[in-house]
Protein backbone atom coordinates (compact mmCIF):
# COMPACT_ATOMS: atom_id res chain seq x y z
CA UNK A 1 0.00 0.00 0.00
CA UNK A 2 1.12 3.49 -0.86
CA UNK A 3 -1.16 6.27 0.05
CA UNK A 4 -2.56 6.86 3.52
CA UNK A 5 -6.14 8.68 4.11
CA UNK A 6 -6.33 9.48 7.82
CA UNK A 7 -9.51 10.91 9.50
CA UNK A 8 -9.99 11.65 13.16
CA UNK A 9 -13.47 11.73 14.85
CA UNK A 10 -14.77 14.62 14.05
CA UNK A 11 -15.33 17.61 16.58
CA UNK A 12 -18.77 18.53 17.72
CA UNK A 13 -19.54 22.51 16.76
CA UNK A 14 -20.93 23.71 20.39
CA UNK A 15 -17.99 24.59 21.91
CA UNK A 16 -14.00 24.74 22.15
CA UNK A 17 -12.27 20.92 22.58
CA UNK A 18 -10.64 20.27 25.42
CA UNK A 19 -7.17 18.67 25.55
CA UNK A 20 -9.13 14.62 25.83
CA UNK A 21 -10.48 15.55 23.09
CA UNK A 22 -6.94 16.16 21.27
CA UNK A 23 -5.57 13.21 23.03
CA UNK A 24 -8.45 10.91 21.22
CA UNK A 25 -8.51 12.08 18.05
CA UNK A 26 -6.92 14.94 16.30
CA UNK A 27 -3.80 14.88 17.64
CA UNK A 28 -2.83 11.41 16.86
CA UNK A 29 -3.87 11.39 13.82
CA UNK A 30 -1.89 14.54 12.75
CA UNK A 31 1.31 12.90 13.89
CA UNK A 32 1.05 9.74 12.13
CA UNK A 33 0.26 11.82 9.04
CA UNK A 34 3.17 13.94 9.21
CA UNK A 35 5.25 10.75 9.66
CA UNK A 36 3.53 9.37 6.94
CA UNK A 37 4.19 12.63 5.01
CA UNK A 38 7.92 12.19 6.06
CA UNK A 39 8.64 9.15 4.48
CA UNK A 40 7.35 9.96 1.48
CA UNK A 41 3.80 8.66 1.32
CA UNK A 42 1.06 10.31 -0.72
CA UNK A 43 -0.70 11.36 2.19
CA UNK A 44 -4.27 13.03 3.33
CA UNK A 45 -5.31 14.08 6.70
CA UNK A 46 -8.94 14.92 6.68
CA UNK A 47 -11.14 15.94 9.58
CA UNK A 48 -14.49 18.33 10.04
CA UNK A 49 -16.76 20.00 12.54
CA UNK A 50 -19.65 17.71 13.21
CA UNK A 51 -22.31 20.40 12.89
CA UNK A 52 -26.12 18.81 13.24
CA UNK A 53 -28.07 17.32 16.38
CA UNK A 54 -30.38 19.11 19.05
CA UNK A 55 -27.15 20.37 21.27
CA UNK A 56 -26.34 22.47 17.87
CA UNK A 57 -29.43 23.76 17.68
CA UNK A 58 -29.83 24.22 21.69
CA UNK A 59 -26.24 26.19 21.51
CA UNK A 60 -27.47 28.31 18.84
CA UNK A 61 -30.92 29.38 20.67
CA UNK A 62 -28.87 30.29 24.03
CA UNK A 63 -25.98 32.72 22.00
CA UNK A 64 -28.88 34.38 21.11
CA UNK A 65 -28.45 33.18 16.94
CA UNK A 66 -29.67 30.59 14.31
CA UNK A 67 -27.71 27.23 13.71
CA UNK A 68 -26.32 28.03 10.43
CA UNK A 69 -24.28 31.76 11.58
CA UNK A 70 -23.91 29.70 15.25
CA UNK A 71 -22.06 26.92 13.07
CA UNK A 72 -20.06 29.24 11.00
CA UNK A 73 -18.71 31.37 13.42
CA UNK A 74 -17.84 28.10 15.65
CA UNK A 75 -16.31 26.44 12.62
CA UNK A 76 -13.63 28.88 12.33
CA UNK A 77 -12.92 29.02 15.76
CA UNK A 78 -12.30 25.74 15.45
CA UNK A 79 -10.43 25.85 12.57
CA UNK A 80 -7.95 28.27 13.73
CA UNK A 81 -6.99 26.75 17.32
CA UNK A 82 -6.55 23.72 15.57
CA UNK A 83 -4.13 25.23 12.94
CA UNK A 84 -2.21 27.01 15.87
CA UNK A 85 -2.16 24.00 17.40
CA UNK A 86 -0.09 22.53 14.14
CA UNK A 87 -2.72 20.20 13.44
CA UNK A 88 -1.91 19.53 9.41
CA UNK A 89 -5.12 18.63 8.08
CA UNK A 90 -5.43 18.81 3.76
CA UNK A 91 -8.75 19.78 4.46
CA UNK A 92 -11.14 20.91 7.74
CA UNK A 93 -14.65 20.82 6.77
CA UNK A 94 -18.34 21.24 7.59
CA UNK A 95 -20.98 18.27 7.95
CA UNK A 96 -23.05 20.82 6.77
CA UNK A 97 -21.55 20.99 3.57
CA UNK A 98 -23.39 21.14 0.31
CA UNK A 99 -21.04 17.80 -0.56
CA UNK A 100 -22.29 16.38 2.72
CA UNK A 101 -26.08 16.57 1.77
CA UNK A 102 -25.86 15.37 -1.24
CA UNK A 103 -23.66 11.86 -0.20
CA UNK A 104 -25.88 11.48 2.97
CA UNK A 105 -29.09 11.27 0.78
CA UNK A 106 -27.62 9.59 -1.74
CA UNK A 107 -26.21 6.74 0.59
CA UNK A 108 -30.21 7.02 1.87
CA UNK A 109 -31.97 6.64 -0.90
CA UNK A 110 -29.79 3.99 -2.57
CA UNK A 111 -30.33 2.06 1.13
CA UNK A 112 -33.98 2.45 0.76
CA UNK A 113 -33.63 1.12 -2.59
CA UNK A 114 -32.24 -1.87 -1.55
CA UNK A 115 -34.13 -2.89 0.93
CA UNK A 116 -31.92 -1.74 4.07
CA UNK A 117 -34.30 0.90 5.22
CA UNK A 118 -37.86 0.67 6.80
CA UNK A 119 -39.99 2.98 7.81
CA UNK A 120 -41.63 2.72 11.52
CA UNK A 121 -44.00 4.94 13.80
CA UNK A 122 -42.28 5.99 16.81
CA UNK A 123 -43.84 8.07 19.63
CA UNK A 124 -42.13 11.53 20.77
CA UNK A 125 -42.33 13.42 23.11
CA UNK A 126 -43.84 16.84 21.93
CA UNK A 127 -43.63 20.10 23.66
CA UNK A 128 -46.41 22.67 22.84
CA UNK A 129 -44.67 25.43 24.17
CA UNK A 130 -41.26 24.93 22.44
CA UNK A 131 -43.21 24.01 19.51
CA UNK A 132 -40.85 21.50 18.86
CA UNK A 133 -40.22 17.42 19.29
CA UNK A 134 -38.52 16.97 22.34
CA UNK A 135 -35.61 13.73 21.86
CA UNK A 136 -35.36 11.55 24.68
CA UNK A 137 -32.74 13.45 27.15
CA UNK A 138 -34.23 16.67 26.83
CA UNK A 139 -37.24 15.46 28.64
CA UNK A 140 -37.02 15.74 32.50
CA UNK A 141 -38.33 13.92 35.59
CA UNK A 142 -38.63 12.18 38.35
CA UNK A 143 -37.26 8.66 38.24
CA UNK A 144 -39.52 5.89 38.63
CA UNK A 145 -37.33 3.90 40.64
CA UNK A 146 -34.83 5.96 42.94
CA UNK A 147 -37.15 9.57 42.90
CA UNK A 148 -33.84 11.37 41.51
CA UNK A 149 -36.15 14.71 40.42
CA UNK A 150 -33.77 15.85 37.76
CA UNK A 151 -33.97 12.31 35.52
CA UNK A 152 -33.36 12.32 31.77
CA UNK A 153 -35.53 10.55 29.64
CA UNK A 154 -33.19 8.73 28.32
CA UNK A 155 -31.45 7.72 31.58
CA UNK A 156 -31.74 8.19 35.45
CA UNK A 157 -28.22 9.83 35.99
CA UNK A 158 -28.79 9.29 39.59
CA UNK A 159 -29.38 5.37 39.61
CA UNK A 160 -28.02 4.94 36.05
CA UNK A 161 -31.31 3.22 34.75
CA UNK A 162 -32.01 3.66 30.95
CA UNK A 163 -35.27 5.15 30.87
CA UNK A 164 -38.24 6.12 28.35
CA UNK A 165 -39.84 9.08 28.44
CA UNK A 166 -42.91 8.06 29.19
CA UNK A 167 -41.70 6.29 32.41
CA UNK A 168 -40.28 9.94 34.06
CA UNK A 169 -43.01 11.14 36.49
CA UNK A 170 -43.95 14.75 36.09
CA UNK A 171 -42.00 15.02 32.63
CA UNK A 172 -41.26 18.72 31.71
CA UNK A 173 -39.10 19.64 29.12
CA UNK A 174 -35.55 20.64 29.47
CA UNK A 175 -35.50 23.72 27.35
CA UNK A 176 -38.20 25.56 28.66
CA UNK A 177 -38.97 23.97 31.86
CA UNK A 178 -42.73 23.98 30.47
CA UNK A 179 -44.62 20.77 31.57
CA UNK A 180 -47.03 21.09 28.74
CA UNK A 181 -45.92 18.04 26.62
CA UNK A 182 -47.41 15.42 24.99
CA UNK A 183 -46.82 12.07 23.10
CA UNK A 184 -47.41 12.39 19.75
CA UNK A 185 -46.94 9.80 16.49
CA UNK A 186 -44.46 10.46 14.35
CA UNK A 187 -42.48 8.50 10.92
CA UNK A 188 -39.21 7.69 10.72
CA UNK A 189 -36.75 5.80 9.08
CA UNK A 190 -34.57 2.35 10.39
CA UNK A 191 -31.70 1.54 9.22
CA UNK A 192 -31.75 -2.43 9.33
CA UNK A 193 -28.33 -3.01 10.82
CA UNK A 194 -29.37 -6.68 11.90
CA UNK A 195 -29.32 -7.65 8.60
CA UNK A 196 -25.59 -7.15 8.98
CA UNK A 197 -24.75 -8.90 11.91
CA UNK A 198 -23.04 -11.76 10.44
CA UNK A 199 -20.85 -9.77 8.15
CA UNK A 200 -19.85 -7.50 10.35
CA UNK A 201 -18.70 -10.13 13.07
CA UNK A 202 -16.76 -11.67 10.32
CA UNK A 203 -15.20 -7.92 9.01
CA UNK A 204 -14.13 -7.61 13.06
CA UNK A 205 -12.74 -11.21 13.77
CA UNK A 206 -10.70 -10.40 10.81
CA UNK A 207 -9.10 -7.40 12.11
CA UNK A 208 -8.32 -9.43 15.52
CA UNK A 209 -4.91 -8.79 16.79
CA UNK A 210 -3.66 -6.01 14.42
CA UNK A 211 -6.39 -3.52 15.89
CA UNK A 212 -6.15 -2.53 19.62
CA UNK A 213 -7.95 -4.50 21.77
CA UNK A 214 -9.67 -2.50 23.20
CA UNK A 215 -11.72 -1.29 19.97
CA UNK A 216 -12.37 -4.92 18.56
CA UNK A 217 -13.52 -6.10 22.33
CA UNK A 218 -16.15 -2.74 22.42
CA UNK A 219 -17.47 -3.72 18.76
CA UNK A 220 -17.44 -7.57 19.05
CA UNK A 221 -19.39 -6.53 22.70
CA UNK A 222 -22.58 -4.72 20.57
CA UNK A 223 -22.48 -7.42 18.33
CA UNK A 224 -23.00 -9.92 21.18
CA UNK A 225 -25.76 -8.19 22.37
CA UNK A 226 -27.28 -8.33 19.22
CA UNK A 227 -27.61 -5.79 16.71
CA UNK A 228 -30.28 -3.75 16.98
CA UNK A 229 -32.00 -1.42 13.84
CA UNK A 230 -30.97 2.12 14.10
CA UNK A 231 -33.52 5.16 13.50
CA UNK A 232 -31.44 7.24 11.26
CA UNK A 233 -34.26 10.30 11.35
CA UNK A 234 -35.08 12.87 14.04
CA UNK A 235 -37.39 15.62 13.99
CA UNK A 236 -35.39 18.60 13.92
CA UNK A 237 -35.43 21.49 11.75
CA UNK A 238 -31.15 21.70 11.52
CA UNK A 239 -29.62 18.73 9.54
CA UNK A 240 -29.79 16.78 6.37
CA UNK A 241 -33.23 17.13 4.84
CA UNK A 242 -34.88 13.63 4.41
CA UNK A 243 -35.15 13.94 0.70
CA UNK A 244 -37.61 10.37 0.43
CA UNK A 245 -39.27 12.48 -2.71
CA UNK A 246 -36.65 11.26 -4.62
CA UNK A 247 -36.40 7.67 -4.31
CA UNK A 248 -37.70 4.73 -6.17
CA UNK A 249 -39.16 1.76 -5.30
CA UNK A 250 -37.80 -0.42 -2.98
CA UNK A 251 -37.41 -4.05 -3.84
CA UNK A 252 -40.89 -4.84 -2.52
CA UNK A 253 -41.99 -2.35 -4.75
CA UNK A 254 -42.68 0.04 -1.56
CA UNK A 255 -42.73 3.78 -1.93
CA UNK A 256 -41.60 6.31 1.21
CA UNK A 257 -44.13 7.58 3.15
CA UNK A 258 -43.24 11.44 1.82
CA UNK A 259 -45.82 13.49 3.80
CA UNK A 260 -45.17 11.39 7.31
CA UNK A 261 -41.37 12.24 6.47
CA UNK A 262 -41.38 15.88 5.36
CA UNK A 263 -40.03 18.72 6.99
CA UNK A 264 -37.48 15.70 9.00
CA UNK A 265 -33.49 15.43 8.95
CA UNK A 266 -31.00 12.57 8.98
CA UNK A 267 -29.48 11.68 12.87
CA UNK A 268 -26.76 13.56 13.15
CA UNK A 269 -24.59 10.15 13.86
CA UNK A 270 -25.85 9.16 10.39
CA UNK A 271 -24.49 11.88 8.57
CA UNK A 272 -21.28 12.91 10.24
CA UNK A 273 -19.68 9.58 9.54
CA UNK A 274 -20.73 10.35 5.65
CA UNK A 275 -18.91 13.19 6.04
CA UNK A 276 -15.23 11.95 6.17
CA UNK A 277 -15.80 11.22 2.21
CA UNK A 278 -17.95 14.69 1.43
CA UNK A 279 -15.13 16.32 3.34
CA UNK A 280 -12.41 14.85 0.36
CA UNK A 281 -15.10 15.84 -1.91
CA UNK A 282 -14.80 19.68 -0.20
CA UNK A 283 -11.31 19.24 -0.39
CA UNK A 284 -11.27 18.80 -4.00
CA UNK A 285 -13.60 21.50 -4.91
CA UNK A 286 -11.43 23.86 -2.80
CA UNK A 287 -8.36 23.32 -4.37
CA UNK A 288 -10.15 22.95 -8.00
CA UNK A 289 -11.72 26.63 -6.82
CA UNK A 290 -8.14 27.53 -6.31
CA UNK A 291 -6.83 26.63 -9.22
CA UNK A 292 -9.58 28.37 -10.59
CA UNK A 293 -11.34 25.20 -12.09
CA UNK A 294 -14.51 25.41 -11.17
CA UNK A 295 -15.92 21.86 -8.94
CA UNK A 296 -13.68 19.17 -8.77
CA UNK A 297 -14.19 16.04 -11.00
CA UNK A 298 -15.53 13.08 -8.80
CA UNK A 299 -12.61 11.18 -9.83
CA UNK A 300 -10.09 13.36 -8.24
CA UNK A 301 -11.38 12.18 -4.95
CA UNK A 302 -13.05 9.47 -5.09
CA UNK A 303 -9.59 7.82 -5.93
CA UNK A 304 -8.91 7.90 -2.05
CA UNK A 305 -12.55 5.98 -1.12
CA UNK A 306 -13.86 4.45 -4.06
CA UNK A 307 -13.11 1.29 -6.41
CA UNK A 308 -9.71 -0.26 -7.88
CA UNK A 309 -8.60 3.59 -8.02
CA UNK A 310 -8.57 3.12 -4.15
CA UNK A 311 -7.29 -0.77 -3.80
CA UNK A 312 -3.80 0.93 -2.45
CA UNK A 313 -4.78 3.14 -0.16
CA UNK A 314 -4.68 2.07 3.79
CA UNK A 315 -7.36 4.36 5.84
CA UNK A 316 -6.98 4.79 9.24
CA UNK A 317 -9.04 6.33 11.58
CA UNK A 318 -8.51 7.97 15.16
CA UNK A 319 -11.06 8.28 17.81
CA UNK A 320 -12.13 7.84 21.59
CA UNK A 321 -13.50 4.42 22.98
CA UNK A 322 -16.88 5.86 23.06
CA UNK A 323 -17.22 6.50 19.11
CA UNK A 324 -15.82 2.83 18.55
CA UNK A 325 -19.52 1.44 17.75
CA UNK A 326 -20.25 3.98 15.27
CA UNK A 327 -17.60 3.80 13.14
CA UNK A 328 -17.63 -0.46 13.88
CA UNK A 329 -20.86 -1.01 13.49
CA UNK A 330 -23.07 2.40 12.43
CA UNK A 331 -21.08 3.62 9.81
CA UNK A 332 -19.59 0.24 8.10
CA UNK A 333 -23.43 -1.04 8.07
CA UNK A 334 -24.11 2.10 5.78
CA UNK A 335 -21.14 0.99 3.42
CA UNK A 336 -21.67 -2.40 3.30
CA UNK A 337 -25.72 -1.31 2.73
CA UNK A 338 -24.55 1.04 -0.04
CA UNK A 339 -21.91 -1.16 -1.50
CA UNK A 340 -24.79 -3.28 -2.65
CA UNK A 341 -25.67 -1.34 -5.38
CA UNK A 342 -21.79 -0.19 -6.32
CA UNK A 343 -19.79 -1.73 -8.55
CA UNK A 344 -17.30 0.19 -7.47
CA UNK A 345 -17.56 -0.40 -3.72
CA UNK A 346 -16.36 2.60 -1.18
CA UNK A 347 -13.80 1.48 1.58
CA UNK A 348 -14.45 0.62 4.62
CA UNK A 349 -10.94 1.38 7.25
CA UNK A 350 -8.33 -0.64 7.30
CA UNK A 351 -7.24 0.56 10.55
CA UNK A 352 -8.77 1.52 13.76
CA UNK A 353 -6.78 3.33 16.35
CA UNK A 354 -8.98 3.79 19.70
CA UNK A 355 -8.57 5.40 22.80
CA UNK A 356 -9.38 5.37 26.45
CA UNK A 357 -9.63 8.67 28.28
CA UNK A 358 -7.85 11.49 29.26
CA UNK A 359 -8.55 12.73 32.37
CA UNK A 360 -8.07 15.89 34.46
CA UNK A 361 -6.87 14.86 37.74
CA UNK A 362 -8.70 11.67 38.24
CA UNK A 363 -11.90 13.01 36.63
CA UNK A 364 -13.50 13.80 33.27
CA UNK A 365 -12.28 16.76 31.25
CA UNK A 366 -15.88 18.50 31.22
CA UNK A 367 -17.21 20.92 28.79
CA UNK A 368 -20.23 21.66 30.58
CA UNK A 369 -18.34 21.99 33.46
CA UNK A 370 -15.41 23.78 31.86
CA UNK A 371 -13.65 20.72 33.96
CA UNK A 372 -9.81 20.72 32.53
CA UNK A 373 -7.72 23.16 30.22
CA UNK A 374 -9.35 23.76 26.40
CA UNK A 375 -7.15 24.71 23.19
CA UNK A 376 -7.62 28.33 23.68
CA UNK A 377 -6.70 28.46 27.01
CA UNK A 378 -3.53 25.86 26.43
CA UNK A 379 -2.05 28.29 23.67
CA UNK A 380 -2.59 31.40 26.02
CA UNK A 381 -0.31 29.12 28.31
CA UNK A 382 2.54 27.69 26.64
CA UNK A 383 3.26 26.94 22.98
CA UNK A 384 1.58 23.86 21.12
CA UNK A 385 4.96 21.33 21.49
CA UNK A 386 4.82 21.43 25.08
CA UNK A 387 1.18 19.74 24.96
CA UNK A 388 1.68 17.83 21.90
CA UNK A 389 4.54 16.31 23.31
CA UNK A 390 3.18 15.66 26.92
CA UNK A 391 0.07 14.13 25.32
CA UNK A 392 1.55 11.85 23.04
CA UNK A 393 3.78 10.88 25.49
CA UNK A 394 1.43 9.96 27.62
CA UNK A 395 -1.32 8.87 24.96
CA UNK A 396 -4.36 7.06 26.96
CA UNK A 397 -3.77 3.74 24.90
CA UNK A 398 -3.70 0.67 26.93
CA UNK A 399 -5.91 2.42 30.29
CA UNK A 400 -7.07 6.16 30.74
CA UNK A 401 -4.34 8.34 31.26
CA UNK A 402 -4.38 11.41 33.87
CA UNK A 403 -3.38 15.29 33.21
CA UNK A 404 -1.70 16.70 36.45
CA UNK A 405 0.23 20.14 36.48
CA UNK A 406 2.88 18.95 38.79
CA UNK A 407 3.49 15.88 36.52
CA UNK A 408 2.95 17.65 33.31
CA UNK A 409 5.94 20.41 34.37
CA UNK A 410 8.37 17.33 35.65
CA UNK A 411 8.09 16.07 32.25
CA UNK A 412 7.89 18.58 29.63
CA UNK A 413 10.80 20.34 31.88
CA UNK A 414 13.07 16.76 31.84
CA UNK A 415 12.41 15.84 28.14
CA UNK A 416 11.99 18.95 26.17
CA UNK A 417 14.42 21.61 27.91
CA UNK A 418 16.86 19.60 29.86
CA UNK A 419 17.44 16.78 27.24
CA UNK A 420 16.66 18.12 23.91
CA UNK A 421 16.72 21.75 24.03
CA UNK A 422 19.89 22.11 25.39
CA UNK A 423 21.51 19.75 23.49
CA UNK A 424 20.59 21.68 20.67
CA UNK A 425 21.82 24.57 22.63
CA UNK A 426 24.69 23.35 23.39
CA UNK A 427 26.09 22.14 19.99
CA UNK A 428 25.06 24.90 18.33
CA UNK A 429 26.01 27.29 20.65
CA UNK A 430 29.94 25.60 20.99
CA UNK A 431 30.01 25.31 16.77
CA UNK A 432 29.11 29.69 17.13
CA UNK A 433 32.42 30.12 19.58
CA UNK A 434 34.65 27.61 18.62
CA UNK A 435 34.71 26.86 15.16
CA UNK A 436 32.69 30.22 13.56
CA UNK A 437 29.43 29.09 13.23
CA UNK A 438 30.73 26.61 10.41
CA UNK A 439 30.28 23.00 10.35
CA UNK A 440 33.79 21.67 10.73
CA UNK A 441 35.62 19.62 8.29
CA UNK A 442 38.95 17.23 9.38
CA UNK A 443 39.50 15.04 12.07
CA UNK A 444 38.39 11.16 11.28
CA UNK A 445 35.47 9.34 13.19
CA UNK A 446 36.76 6.68 16.25
CA UNK A 447 35.23 4.09 18.24
CA UNK A 448 32.85 6.32 19.94
CA UNK A 449 31.53 7.74 16.90
CA UNK A 450 30.88 4.84 15.24
CA UNK A 451 29.20 3.03 18.21
CA UNK A 452 26.92 6.49 18.50
CA UNK A 453 26.33 5.67 14.92
CA UNK A 454 25.22 2.28 15.15
CA UNK A 455 22.97 3.00 18.61
CA UNK A 456 21.59 5.83 16.85
CA UNK A 457 20.67 3.06 14.06
CA UNK A 458 19.19 0.71 16.20
CA UNK A 459 16.83 2.98 17.68
CA UNK A 460 16.09 5.14 15.17
CA UNK A 461 14.75 1.61 13.26
CA UNK A 462 12.82 1.18 16.63
CA UNK A 463 11.32 4.27 16.77
CA UNK A 464 10.00 4.23 12.98
CA UNK A 465 8.36 0.67 14.03
CA UNK A 466 6.35 1.76 16.69
CA UNK A 467 5.48 5.26 14.95
CA UNK A 468 4.49 2.51 11.91
CA UNK A 469 2.15 1.02 14.23
CA UNK A 470 0.72 3.91 16.06
CA UNK A 471 2.19 2.98 19.61
CA UNK A 472 2.55 6.33 20.61
CA UNK A 473 3.95 6.06 24.51
CA UNK A 474 6.26 3.67 22.85
CA UNK A 475 7.00 6.13 19.99
CA UNK A 476 7.92 8.81 22.82
CA UNK A 477 9.91 6.81 24.87
CA UNK A 478 12.23 5.40 22.06
CA UNK A 479 12.14 9.26 20.47
CA UNK A 480 13.52 10.61 24.33
CA UNK A 481 16.05 7.66 23.99
CA UNK A 482 17.52 9.33 20.87
CA UNK A 483 17.66 12.41 22.57
CA UNK A 484 19.62 10.98 25.65
CA UNK A 485 22.05 8.88 23.05
CA UNK A 486 22.48 12.78 21.77
CA UNK A 487 23.51 14.32 25.50
CA UNK A 488 25.55 11.29 26.61
CA UNK A 489 27.98 11.62 23.53
CA UNK A 490 28.33 14.93 23.90
CA UNK A 491 29.47 14.03 27.44
CA UNK A 492 31.67 11.36 26.42
CA UNK A 493 33.29 13.15 23.82
CA UNK A 494 33.43 16.51 25.31
CA UNK A 495 34.54 19.06 22.37
CA UNK A 496 35.31 21.33 24.75
CA UNK A 497 38.01 19.36 26.42
CA UNK A 498 39.51 18.25 23.09
CA UNK A 499 39.36 21.38 21.53
CA UNK A 500 42.40 22.38 24.03
CA UNK A 501 44.63 19.54 22.59
CA UNK A 502 43.24 18.27 19.21
CA UNK A 503 40.75 20.19 16.91
CA UNK A 504 40.42 17.34 14.89
CA UNK A 505 39.18 15.18 17.37
CA UNK A 506 36.73 18.50 18.78
CA UNK A 507 35.52 19.10 14.99
CA UNK A 508 34.25 15.04 14.75
CA UNK A 509 32.33 15.47 18.14
CA UNK A 510 31.11 19.01 16.90
CA UNK A 511 30.13 17.24 13.43
CA UNK A 512 28.39 14.32 14.59
CA UNK A 513 26.82 16.35 17.27
CA UNK A 514 25.36 18.84 14.59
CA UNK A 515 24.14 15.92 12.41
CA UNK A 516 22.22 14.26 15.71
CA UNK A 517 20.49 18.08 16.43
CA UNK A 518 19.85 17.79 12.21
CA UNK A 519 18.00 14.00 13.07
CA UNK A 520 16.74 15.37 15.71
CA UNK A 521 14.62 17.84 14.05
CA UNK A 522 13.58 15.70 11.11
CA UNK A 523 12.64 12.90 13.06
CA UNK A 524 11.12 15.01 15.84
CA UNK A 525 8.99 16.85 13.48
CA UNK A 526 5.60 14.82 13.94
CA UNK A 527 5.34 15.53 17.91
CA UNK A 528 6.75 19.03 18.11
CA UNK A 529 6.75 20.86 15.17
CA UNK A 530 7.70 24.10 15.78
CA UNK A 531 10.64 23.40 17.70
CA UNK A 532 11.63 21.37 14.69
CA UNK A 533 11.17 23.83 12.27
CA UNK A 534 13.36 26.31 14.29
CA UNK A 535 16.44 23.53 14.43
CA UNK A 536 16.34 22.89 11.04
CA UNK A 537 16.04 26.34 9.95
CA UNK A 538 19.41 27.37 12.31
CA UNK A 539 20.98 24.11 10.48
CA UNK A 540 19.82 25.19 6.94
CA UNK A 541 17.74 22.07 6.75
CA UNK A 542 14.56 21.55 4.49
CA UNK A 543 11.78 21.54 6.35
CA UNK A 544 9.10 19.68 6.70
CA UNK A 545 11.59 16.80 6.56
CA UNK A 546 12.11 13.76 5.34
CA UNK A 547 12.29 10.62 6.46
CA UNK A 548 16.21 9.40 7.02
CA UNK A 549 16.92 6.24 5.52
CA UNK A 550 17.27 3.36 7.66
CA UNK A 551 19.50 1.16 5.46
CA UNK A 552 22.69 2.26 7.89
CA UNK A 553 24.41 4.72 5.24
CA UNK A 554 24.98 7.78 6.40
CA UNK A 555 22.24 8.36 9.00
CA UNK A 556 24.37 11.22 11.04
CA UNK A 557 26.18 12.94 7.72
CA UNK A 558 23.10 15.21 6.33
CA UNK A 559 24.82 18.45 6.70
CA UNK A 560 28.07 18.97 4.37
CA UNK A 561 31.18 20.27 6.26
CA UNK A 562 31.36 23.76 5.56
CA UNK A 563 27.87 25.24 6.11
CA UNK A 564 26.95 27.64 7.96
CA UNK A 565 24.53 27.47 11.15
CA UNK A 566 23.04 29.47 13.94
CA UNK A 567 21.68 28.08 17.38
CA UNK A 568 18.22 28.74 17.20
CA UNK A 569 16.66 30.90 20.02
CA UNK A 570 15.54 29.41 22.95
CA UNK A 571 13.67 25.71 22.33
CA UNK A 572 11.48 25.39 25.37
CA UNK A 573 12.03 27.61 28.21
CA UNK A 574 11.45 25.47 31.44
CA UNK A 575 7.85 25.85 33.24
CA UNK A 576 8.41 27.09 36.63
CA UNK A 577 6.69 26.51 39.70
CA UNK A 578 5.05 29.85 39.98
CA UNK A 579 3.25 29.25 36.64
CA UNK A 580 1.87 25.88 37.96
CA UNK A 581 0.94 27.68 40.91
CA UNK A 582 -0.97 30.23 39.08
CA UNK A 583 -1.91 27.87 37.02
CA UNK A 584 -3.61 25.18 39.80
CA UNK A 585 -5.37 28.20 41.37
CA UNK A 586 -6.83 28.82 37.46
CA UNK A 587 -8.08 25.32 36.43
CA UNK A 588 -7.59 23.55 39.47
CA UNK A 589 -5.75 21.07 41.08
CA UNK A 590 -4.93 18.48 43.14
CA UNK A 591 -7.46 18.76 45.39
CA UNK A 592 -10.11 18.10 42.37
CA UNK A 593 -8.84 14.48 42.92
CA UNK A 594 -10.94 13.55 46.04
CA UNK A 595 -14.01 15.10 43.90
CA UNK A 596 -13.46 12.39 41.08
N1 LIG B 1 -18.69 14.36 16.99
C1 LIG B 1 -18.42 12.70 18.78
C2 LIG B 1 -17.25 13.18 19.51
O1 LIG B 1 -16.64 14.19 19.17
C3 LIG B 1 -18.59 12.96 17.34
C4 LIG B 1 -17.64 12.24 16.48
C5 LIG B 1 -18.18 12.07 15.10
S1 LIG B 1 -17.13 11.13 14.13
C6 LIG B 1 -17.94 10.89 12.68
O2 LIG B 1 -16.94 12.51 20.46
ZN1 LIG C 1 -33.07 6.87 39.22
Amino acid sequence: MSRILITSALPYINGIKHLGTLAGSMLPADVYARFQRARGRETLYICATDEHGTPTELAAAAAGTDPASFCAEQHEVQHRLGRQFGLSWDHFGRSSSPQNHRLTQRFAQQLWEAGFIEERVTQQVYSNADKRFLPDRYVIGTCPHCGYESARGDQCENCTRVLDPADLIHPRSAVSGSTDIEIRDSKHLFLRQSVFSDKLRGWIESKRGTWPLLVTSIALKWLDEGLQDRGITRDLAWGVPVNAFEWGPNPEGQTPDIEGLAGKVFYVWYDAPIEYIAATAEWADAKAQEAGTGPAADATWERWWKGPEAADVKYVQFMGKDNVPFHTVGFPCTLMGVNSRETAPWKLVDELKGFNWLDYYGGKFSTSQQRGVFMDHALELLPPDYWRWWIMANAPETSDATFGWEQFQSQVNADLADVLGNFVNRICKFTETRFEGIVPEGGAPGALDEKLEADVLAKLREYTEFMEDREYRKSAAALRQLWVLGNQYLTEAAPWTAIKTDRDRAAVAVRYGLNLAALFAKVSEPFIPFAAEKISEGLGEPYPAVWPSLDGQGVLSALPPGRAIRAPEVLFKKVENEQVAEWRERFGGPELETQA
